[in-house]
């Protein structure tokens, strides 16, 4: 039987890629085609991203990939492009670390009560859910003028396509989904003022999505026609629905800016308790709920290779590797790390603040990352069994910290529990695989999962040390 070609666009917040996947009935293998970077860039008014440079990556990264049988897309969430009435981009889209939702969240539950959000929506709170961001942007102009509102894979798949839709489980991120019918929460909206008719219609992964426009052919040197075929769109519902787990007791770790910490459940969970252990329910594929935590991630370590002037990672890792374990841990969850900036002197400031020992040197301060990090996985995987009654035997961590052997050992350690790390490409291999089962050539959503685990490098962590010092410093940080 035949071995088809997917070309797989993954943008995340650090970079973006265009990757091509070859599958077969019993083969899966992965190239990279064309990576780039994607650095936000502040203006006047703000945080924005770079979407024109980002489409110009893609387009560049499809001339790379050359014959490909079809092509999916998916981004980081929550972010989106408005259009005017003649289709053409209002602006930059706005960054979601951008400082406009500050103090927002307070006015919506003024007319929502959050409680009231939570059982709607199922979302945690986050300051840049799009229903924040529409809120803090109700009085502008730009979104006077805008007669349709395109999450940022939804608007690439319109600039290679120009048709419009709104995929499903990158629109559960808005916070104006209801994750028990899957379909908009036109109460929530309403209440809030928000214009639902602003969104195209919802389309699901395995849905068509158009095909490459003549001109972007052009461009890309490919013979049409090729379909964009619709995938997991959010890069979270794709990296997740790629982890090779081979049974229902797993938990997964999507690490990369963000570390996206959970389980994947049949149902949401719309606790009280839930909702104040701040608990997401995303939708996946199929109907699944991606029942998960934001944990700030190694944005952390990001933000602080930048102010150091970019040192070479390896290099610190290792350094990091020798410094004594757990002497000071930050809460990793905590949003004050949202914003960009001064990420070595933040971090020192609260350790200080909390007593421990102030980090020094970027090794220490790194350690201090990782440990915190760890620790965080650890406390997330444990309340989410708990608040699901879901049990755990393994964790799966997935995407670009799979590449930090230092963190997929510590976090084998803080959860006592053994790790599977890989694929580090999650994200693009989901986008293939739901793009491949669209077209025949894998079955459910556990095929899919086998199809992973036999073909995928992945490598095992056993957890060691002592699992009382990880109880001592989560103690540390809960009594602050
Ligand atoms: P995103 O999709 O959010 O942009 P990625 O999944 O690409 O993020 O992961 C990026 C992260 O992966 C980086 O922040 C870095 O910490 C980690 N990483 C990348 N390469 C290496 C490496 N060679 N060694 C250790 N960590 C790495
Ligand atoms: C990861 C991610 C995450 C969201 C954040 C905005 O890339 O999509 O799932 O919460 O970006």
């Amino acid at each position: 039987t035949a071995v088809r070609s997917y070309a797989a666009v993954d943008l995340g917040a650090s970079s973006g890629r265009v990757m091509v996947g070859r599958v077969g009935p019993d083969s899966l293998e992965l190239a990279e085609a064309h990576r780039f970077p994607n650095r936000p860039v502040r203006v006047p008014e703000g945080l924005r991203w770079d979407v024109l440079s980002l489409y110009a990556g893609v387009l560049a990264g499809l001339r790379a990939a050359g014959r490909v049988d079809s092509v999916g897309i998916d981004s980081w969430a929550v972010d989106y492009g408005l259009l005017d009435a003649d289709g053409a981009l209002l602006g930059n889209p706005v960054h979601y670390r951008d400082a406009r939702t500050e103090g927002v969240a307070e006015k919506v539950w003024a007319t929502v009560p959050a409680a009231e959000l939570y059982a709607a929506t199922g979302l945690q709170y986050a300051p840049f859910n799009t229903l924040y961001q529409l809120t803090a942007a109700r009085d502008t102009r730009q979104l006077a003028h805008a007669r349709r509102l395109l999450l940022i894979p939804d608007l690439l798949t319109y600039w290679l396509t120009g048709e419009q839709g709104t995929e499903l489980t990158n629109a559960s991120t808005t916070q104006l989904i209801d994750p028990a019918t899957g379909d908009w929460s036109y109460g929530v909206a309403a209440r809030l003022g928000i214009d639902l008719e602003l969104f195209a219609p919802l389309r699901r992964p395995g849905d068509p999505a158009g095909l490459l426009r003549a001109e972007v052919l052009e461009e890309t040197g490919l013979t049409g026609p090729v379909p964009v075929t619709t995938v997991g769109s959010h890069d979270t519902a794709s990296a997740v629905a790629a982890v090779p787990a081979t049974g229902e007791r797993f938990a997964y770790i999507c690490t990369g800016t963000w570390s996206l910490a959970g389980l994947e459940l049949t149902a949401p969970v719309l606790t009280e308790e839930s909702r104040a252990a701040n608990f997401t329910n995303e939708l996946g594929l199929d109907g699944t709920v991606r029942y998960l935590r934001n944990i700030m991630g190694l944005w952390l370590l990001q933000e602080c290779l930048r102010a150091w002037g970019d040192p070479d990672l390896g290099g610190l890792l290792r350094e990091a590797a020798a410094v004594p374990a757990l002497r000071s841990v930050v809460d990793a969850g905590d949003a004050a790390f949202l914003a960009p900036g001064r990420m070595p002197e933040r971090i020192a400031e609260a350790c200080r603040a909390s007593g421990q020992p102030v980090p020094a040197s970027s090794a220490e301060i790194t350690r201090c990352i990782l440990d915190s990090l760890a620790l965080a996985h650890r406390r997330a995987i444990a309340q989410a069994q708990r608040l699901a009654d879901h049990p755990v035997d393994v964790v799966h961590i997935v995407g670009g910290g799979t590449r930090n052997a230092l963190l997929c050992q510590l976090t084998a350690d803080a959860c006592g529990l053994p790790v599977v790390a890989g694929p580090t490409e999650a994200a693009a291999l989901g986008n293939v695989l739901v793009q491949a089962r669209t077209h025949g050539l894998v079955g459910d959503r556990a095929d899919l999962r086998r199809l992973l685990a036999r073909t995928q490098p992945l490598t095992r962590y056993t957890p060691q040390g002592d699992a009382e010092r990880w109880r001592e410093a989560e103690a540390r940080l809960a009594t602050r």
